[in-house]
């Protein structure tokens, strides 16, 4: 139960990891928590103060064992943007993220914190599980045009009055929902959404696909917990790892299913799975994810380098005296896991907060 007991616990596990890592500025953390208690009797929650959230935010991206990305945690840059609760303005601050976050390409590891949940008043919410996400619009015939994995909120959208152009990568509205409002819809401005148009270093073809997608992964529908508060709304962003978009978001059956597409313009042989058509082609959309990112001065990342560096960061954790708490079904890339570092070794799965939460 989330009651006033479990906060103060919570607030008091936090309090003593801020100062026990050296922050606080002298001050104690009796004396904090002596604060934190008052204001908690007064209101039912307490206000983290600016250098709370950053750390808090920071330690949640540390904490998260899903990441390979986390040798970078210390410098996430956080805006505060607590005081922003009407869904005009959480639209607003979420397209100037992406514009700072986007960096033209020069991607920057950035989270934007909106109000937290209060007693009796919940926080903002956004519907949008990343702040860009591709329509999927459903079809008669039970197909999908666009990204399946957002069929919902495109329902969610469609049954809001939002109506798209109908291709397979329209930009979904920010559905942005307030105690105070309900739901409303906004459209984000074409230059926060820097895309990518796919091509291939060696297949002239591969560009025809007219396939693409969006620079930047940022994450809005977890909930940042920190010392008992919770952020409803708090996106985060950093940059890709190709294979997430060659591998998953390009390749799974559920989402785009662009194997078989693939390995026909490669012309490979499809009536035997032991042709490895499909391995084959994988490797090449990974190929051409890279390349078109890099041709176009975006940020992305290799599984390859990326293992190599989480196992830096794993080091480095537990030199600072630290666990460095990590999942391998996640840790572990979709394509050529056993060509990675990271495979070859087992990690502790530890629950530690703060933390990015999935949404209850
Ligand atoms: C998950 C890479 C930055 C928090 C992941 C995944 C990858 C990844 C490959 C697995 C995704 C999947 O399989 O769907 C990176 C890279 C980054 C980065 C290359 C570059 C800087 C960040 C930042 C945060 C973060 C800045 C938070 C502040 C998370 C969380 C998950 C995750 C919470 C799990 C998501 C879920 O459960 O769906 N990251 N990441 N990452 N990352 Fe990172
Ligand atoms: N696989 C998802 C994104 C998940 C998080 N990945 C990151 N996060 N790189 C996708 O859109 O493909 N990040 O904050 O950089």
């Amino acid at each position: 139960a989330r009651d006033t007991a479990w906060l103060l616990g919570e607030a008091e596990r936090f309090v003593e990891l801020f100062h026990g890592e050296g922050n606080g500025r002298g001050r104690s953390a009796d004396e904090r928590m002596a604060e934190i208690r008052a204001e908690v009797e007064r209101t039912g929650t307490y206000t983290h103060t600016v250098e709370e959230l950053t750390f808090g935010a920071r330690v949640a991206w540390r904490n998260s064992n899903r990441c390979i990305g986390r040798l970078y945690w210390k410098s996430l840059r956080v805006r505060d943007r607590r005081d922003t609760c009407d869904a005009a303005g959480i639209a607003a601050e979420s397209a100037k993220h992406l514009v700072e976050a986007g960096g033209g390409g020069r991607i920057r590891p950035t989270i934007t914190v909106f109000a937290p949940d209060r007693p009796g008043s919940p926080g903002p919410r956004i519907h949008n599980e990343q702040l860009i996400r591709y329509a999927g619009y459903r079809q008669r015939d039970g197909g999908v045009v666009g990204d399946p994995l957002n069929a919902d909120l495109t329902d969610l959208a469609l049954r809001h009055g939002w109506r798209g152009p109908g291709t397979r990568f329209d930009v979904l509205p920010l559905v942005i929902e307030t105690p105070r409002d309900g739901i409303e819809l906004f459209e984000l401005p074409p230059d926060a959404v820097l895309e990518v148009a796919l091509s291939h270093p060696r297949y002239p073809w591969f560009a025809g696909l007219g396939l693409r997608w969006h620079a930047v992964p940022a994450i809005s529908g977890m909930v940042l917990e920190i010392g008992g508060v919770r952020y409803p709304a708090a996106p985060f962003n950093g940059w890709y790892m190709g294979t997430e978009i060659g591998a998953r978001n390009l390749g799974d059956t559920e989402r785009y299913d662009l194997l078989p597409t693939v390995a026909a313009k490669m012309r490979l042989d499809t009536s035997s799975e032991t042709s490895l058509w499909r391995d084959r082609a994988l490797v090449e959309l990974n190929v051409a994810v890279l390349h078109s990112f890099e041709a176009a001065g975006v940020k992305i990342t290799d599984h390859h380098t990326e293992s190599d560096r989480f196992l830096t960061h794993l080091e480095r954790e537990e030199a600072a005296g630290r666990m460095c708490p990590a999942d391998w079904s996640w840790i572990v890339p979709p394509i050529s896991g056993s060509a990675t570092r990271v495979f070859h070794r087992y990690y502790d799965d530890a629950d530690l907060r703060p933390n990015y939460l999935r949404p209850e």
